[in-house]
């Protein structure tokens, strides 16, 4: 049966005949060049993973090569060149006359190279004369795991944690394994296996010993371990009554500490830090900057190399102030005060996850702070564990858009150092819950090795992988994925809205909420709906946010009128009767995108329908089930908000747009 487990490494038996017996041909025997270390683990992860997937693919055995070099005899060469020659985990693919030639500097290229061969016999791809060429672009590709140490994961949509740290260290569960394969099949060659909203106890050393052996399984993998640091874990585990940064006594508390993790895991990536922020302890609360508490704990990792990764979402609870302004004015001011070792970890919009923000004025704002592009790829705000949304056009959406921050160019992926992603993993049989929820951590890591490659490009690989069937099957599926962010948009939050998620648990609709103990929790704080109109005044008549952008940018959004609609309500506050840019009033317009939302689950559904008989049935009823839902509560979204905003506007509706149920 069909479960998902296998991801998108499902190396099936090739079919076609003709097609199989020519990779037959191309990989009868693997050699090890000189100075190539079969031996390491991540040559023997690397060379497992070719057998199986050959062995799988092909139905043949690649076996060691014996005697001497033979041209055109179906050898493939591991080569390894100098690091001049081909940069940190960079490879090298060519046709050698009938063999083929991987060359890299390091194991981690090999390993990379091999799930690029490997996908390539996947999609039936020709190997006939290739040369190829690959080099991350970014150093740090990392996932971010929410997960507590009690099994549950917050904002998680896919059952329980896969780190079982009731079992571990002793239990090496077969999904450790499974999951550092998918990572490093995308390139992904970071993890946190810990929530942000963090246990001081992980540190403890019963924990450590568990997280050391995830860090063993990930290793051969070329993937790093990190944890994230609570900040008063040396008041919780280490009896001191302060957690301040520069008293010597917590300071010599975290280098012991990070000696000692070092001791069980020599290859310790660092830690991710939320701190002062929705009630995480942090430096502030002794007079202290965020600069201070994250050098603190920099310095502990220094000598053995490793990183503070310090998250920039921050914000206080003032009715006045504007949240989306808080992170930029907290940090700006701290640029060029960090250790060389931190990076300062930004989330895509200047809010929270919503299914359409602007990008972070940060990017490109701290010329002397490194970045990280931190993206949520579980769905905390785009329907969950529930909703088809494809997320790479929202991904590639910000890495695209342009800071103008040094001139025109300066993209948003120009401007940061690597990627961090929310991971969506969980216990769920096929990992992800929805099915195409794959496809986000597929997409993710695709984009941190290369922000350049389009979301087609992407979902062309992740269908032709995850699907059998005719070509037009994976066309079908990418058009789904590409399209169904838009649509998403369209039926939560039309116009530039944001954050009109009913309360705490962010499912469903709930404009009119605005009794919430915190007022910038609440939706109505966010669409300032009222008898006159709708919409955030960013402007220098409202909150100004506009004005931390570069002055390019804010030329594009401060004049409503030619303020691109899908941000008009993030920067304006406008009557009900704005005449848009196409001709239609605001309120006509509004409400004709929820309705668009709601046709386009319609559409969706439609287009899955046509692939019945098509794709395996499991995978098949499973995926119609979510698209009902999703068409069930995308009319839930467009009626409660509809009903809602008429209570206000008191405007007729407009043709085409029914009467909320
Ligand atoms: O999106 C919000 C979530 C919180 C989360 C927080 C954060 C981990 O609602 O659950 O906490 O962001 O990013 O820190």
């Amino acid at each position: 049966a069909e479960d998902g487990y296998r991801l998108w490494l499902r190396y099936d038996r090739i079919t076609d005949e003709s097609v199989r017996s020519g990779y037959v041909d191309r990989f009868a025997t693997f050699r090890m060049g000189t100075g190539v270390d079969s031996s390491s683990a991540t040559l023997r992860a690397a060379i497992d993973e070719l057998r199986t997937g050959l062995a799988g693919m092909l139905g043949t055995n690649l076996a060691p090569a014996r005697g001497a070099q033979k041209s055109g005899s179906g050898e493939l060469t591991f080569a390894r060149v100098p690091a001049d020659q081909i940069g940190a985990e960079g490879y090298r693919i060519t046709d050698t006359d009938g063999g083929l030639r991987l060359s890299a500097s390091d194991d981690a290229g090999f390993l990379y190279g091999v799930f690029h061969l490997l996908r390539m016999v996947q999609m039936g791809e020709s190997l006939e004369g290739i040369s190829i060429e690959e080099q991350p672009e970014k150093a740090v590709r990392i996932l971010n795991h929410w997960d507590n140490l009690d099994g549950t994961v917050e904002r998680g949509y896919a059952g329980f944690s896969i780190f079982n740290w009731h079992t571990l260290p002793e239990i090496i569960d077969q999904r450790y394994t499974d999951y550092a394969r998918a990572c490093a099949s995308v390139g992904i060659n970071g993890s946190v296996v810990t929530n942000v909203n963090a246990n001081a106890l992980i540190f403890r050393e019963d924990y450590l010993d568990k997280a050391a052996a995830l860090a063993d399984v990930f290793r051969p993998y070329g993937i790093k371990l990190y944890l994230t640091a609570r900040f008063s874990s040396p008041m919780e585990l280490g009896g001191l009554d302060t957690a301040d940064p520069l008293d010597p006594a917590v300071m010599a508390w975290w280098k012991e500490k990070v000696d000692e993790i070092y001791t069980r895991i020599p290859d310790f990536g660092g830690f991710v830090v939320k701190a002062n922020s929705e009630g995480q302890p942090g430096p502030r609360e002794y007079g202290r900057s965020h600069a201070e508490g994250a050098n603190m704990l920099a310095d502990a990792l220094a000598p053995h190399d490793g990183i503070v990764m310090w998250r920039a979402f921050v914000y206080n609870s003032d009715p006045d102030a504007d949240r989306a302004m808080q992170a930029y004015e907290e940090f700006v001011p701290l640029d060029g005060t960090f250790r060389d070792n931190v990076m300062v970890q930004v989330k895509n919009g200047p809010i929270d996850f919503q299914p359409r923000e602007p990008f972070s004025p940060l990017f490109g704002a701290t010329p002397k702070t490194p970045l990280l592009l931190e993206l949520q790829i579980t769905k905390e705000y785009l329907g969950q564990g529930t909703h088809l949304v494809g997320l790479a056009p929202m991904f590639t959406e910000t890495l695209e858009a342009d800071t103008y921050q040094q001139g025109k160019g300066t993209t948003v992926a120009s401007t940061v150092r690597g990627l961090a992603g929310v991971a969506n993993i969980g216990t769920d049989r096929n990992w992800t819950g929805h099915p195409f929820n794959q496809a986000d951590w597929y997409a993710f890591g695709r984009l941190a090795w290369d922000p350049a490659m389009s979301a087609e490009a992407i979902y062309a690989e992740w269908a032709a992988l995850t699907y059998d069937g005719e070509p037009e099957v994976a066309q079908t599926i990418v058009d789904m994925l590409i399209e169904s962010r838009e649509i998403c948009v369209n039926y939560m939050t039309p116009l530039g809205l944001a954050h009109q998620m009913a309360t705490g648990h962010h499912y469903g609709p709930g404009p009119w909420v605005s009794n919430l103990g915190r007022p910038e929790w609440n939706p109505a704080y966010y669409n300032r709906a009222d008898s006159n109109g709708i919409g955030f005044d960013r402007t220098e008549s409202g909150s100004n946010a506009l004005a931390q952008y570069a002055p390019q940018v804010q030329a594009m959004f401060a004049d409503p009128k030619t303020c691109p609609p899908k941000y008009l309500l993030w920067f304006h506050h406008l009557p009900w009767d704005w005449e848009m840019q196409n001709g239609e009033i605001l309120w006509d317009e509004l409400c004709r995108r929820y309705q668009e939302g709601v046709e386009g689950t319609e559409w969706l559904a439609a287009r899955w329908q046509s692939l019945e008989g098509k794709v395996d049935p499991e995978r098949h009823q499973q995926v119609t089930q979510y698209l009902e839902v999703q068409q069930r509560e995308a009319k839930w979204w467009r009626d409660a908000s509809i009903a809602y905003f008429r209570s206000l506007s008191g405007l007729p509706l407009p043709e085409g747009v029914p009467e909320p149920e």
